[in-house]
């Protein structure tokens, strides 16, 4: 028996210098000293012995299990030092090392387009006013001097929540709320989203956006839109660029007008951009019909204005040489990385 408490402790020795994991000096201490260990099965076998030797035994148990358990707390305490230490190791920050650059943001032509306009109108002292792209018919059509049966209310070219609500079609709804509520002088732009019955193709989008502008003040002429309008054209495509206004119609402006500036890429000579013409069509206008001014109660002997539309999309394609509008709403990364 002595001899067997002798091999338990040397088995033990050897065992726990092998020991790299924890997990291994916490298996022997209950293989040795568990409830079911061995050196509780040599204590329980000592119940034949005589007393004499039953005593002598139960010393000589005693004290290997009390060099077993310090054996083994010992490595225990060894091991968990250097689960420590190799922890704090891998956990080791090298603060002196360089972060991960994050790539900054720009913005989508949509927005290059509008921010520059905003900048040229409001450098001329323009307002900027916005609306709700949910509107009245009222606001929409009929304050701004829509026929009845004008083809644009028609539900196959308009969203309609209901009767008399719609998604606007017009950025002008937003101008026809301010001719209701203010006085001239007016000068403001509206930039913002509108929306229309269309199949996304190449050029057209249910939803787009637009910048348009309205200027009322006493003696307000034609020569006051054509010399801003110009001017506006000059800065978007180049100053050396004439413009030309052509007649036109629409229902909120009379007389109406498109203005086409020359042809950047040929210089006017005609080419695939203008289509052979020399002349791009940029935007629509007109002196602000009497219909229109009379919803604010104007004196329209005294008040005139002028008014424009810009269709932000058709711009940025031109300007940046693109030739489907569905690139501009797709987001794909490596389409719009081309315009930082
Ligand atoms: C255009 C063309 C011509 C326009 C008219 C008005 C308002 F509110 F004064 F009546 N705002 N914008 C206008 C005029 C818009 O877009 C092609």
């Amino acid at each position: 028996m002595t001899e067997k408490l002798k091999n338990m402790l040397e088995e033990a020795r050897a065992e726990l210098s092998g020991a790299s994991v924890l997990e291994e000096a916490e298996a022997l201490r209950i293989r040795l000293l568990g409830k079911k260990g061995q050196l509780t099965e040599i204590l329980r076998s000592m119940k034949d012995l005589a007393p004499e030797e039953r005593k002598a035994l139960g010393q000589a148990a005693n004290e290997t299990r009390e060099k077993l358990e310090a054996m083994i707390t010992e490595k225990v305490t060894e091991l968990k030092q250097a689960a420590q230490e190799a922890k704090l190791k891998a956990e080791t920050i090298d603060v002196t090392e360089p972060g991960i650059a994050q790539a900054p943001g720009y913005k989508h032509l949509v927005s290059l387009v509008i921010d520059d306009t905003i900048d040229f109108f409001t450098s001329m002292g323009y307002t900027i006013a916005e609306g709700p792209e949910i509107d009245t018919v009222h606001n929409n059509f009929d304050a701004l001097n829509a026929e009845p049966n004008h083809p644009s209310r028609d539900m196959t070219d308009t969203f309609y929540l209901n009767e008399s609500t719609v998604l606007r079609t017009q950025t002008s709804a937003v101008q026809a709320r301010v001719i209701a509520g203010q006085k001239p002088p007016i000068r403001l732009i509206s930039p913002g989203r509108v929306f229309r019955c269309d199949t996304p193709d190449a050029t057209h989008s249910p939803m787009f956006h637009q910048i348009e502008g309205l200027v009322v003040d006493e003696g307000i002429t034609m020569a006051d839109l054509k010399g801003v309008l110009d001017k506006y054209a000059k800065h978007l495509f180049g100053s050396e660029l004439d413009t030309k206004f052509r007649p036109h119609h629409f229902p909120f402006t009379e007389p109406s007008a498109e203005m086409d500036v020359e042809c950047f890429k040929c210089g006017g000579k005609g080419c695939n951009i203008c289509k052979g013409s020399g002349w791009i069509e940029i935007l629509g206008c007109g002196m602000v019909h009497p219909n229109v001014l009379k919803f604010g109660d104007y004196d329209t002997e005294k008040y005139t204005g002028f008014a424009f539309g810009i269709g932000v999309e058709r711009i940025a394609m031109l300007k940046y040489g693109i030739d489907d509008m569905r690139l501009l709403y797709e987001n794909d990364i490596r389409f719009l990385s081309q315009f930082k």
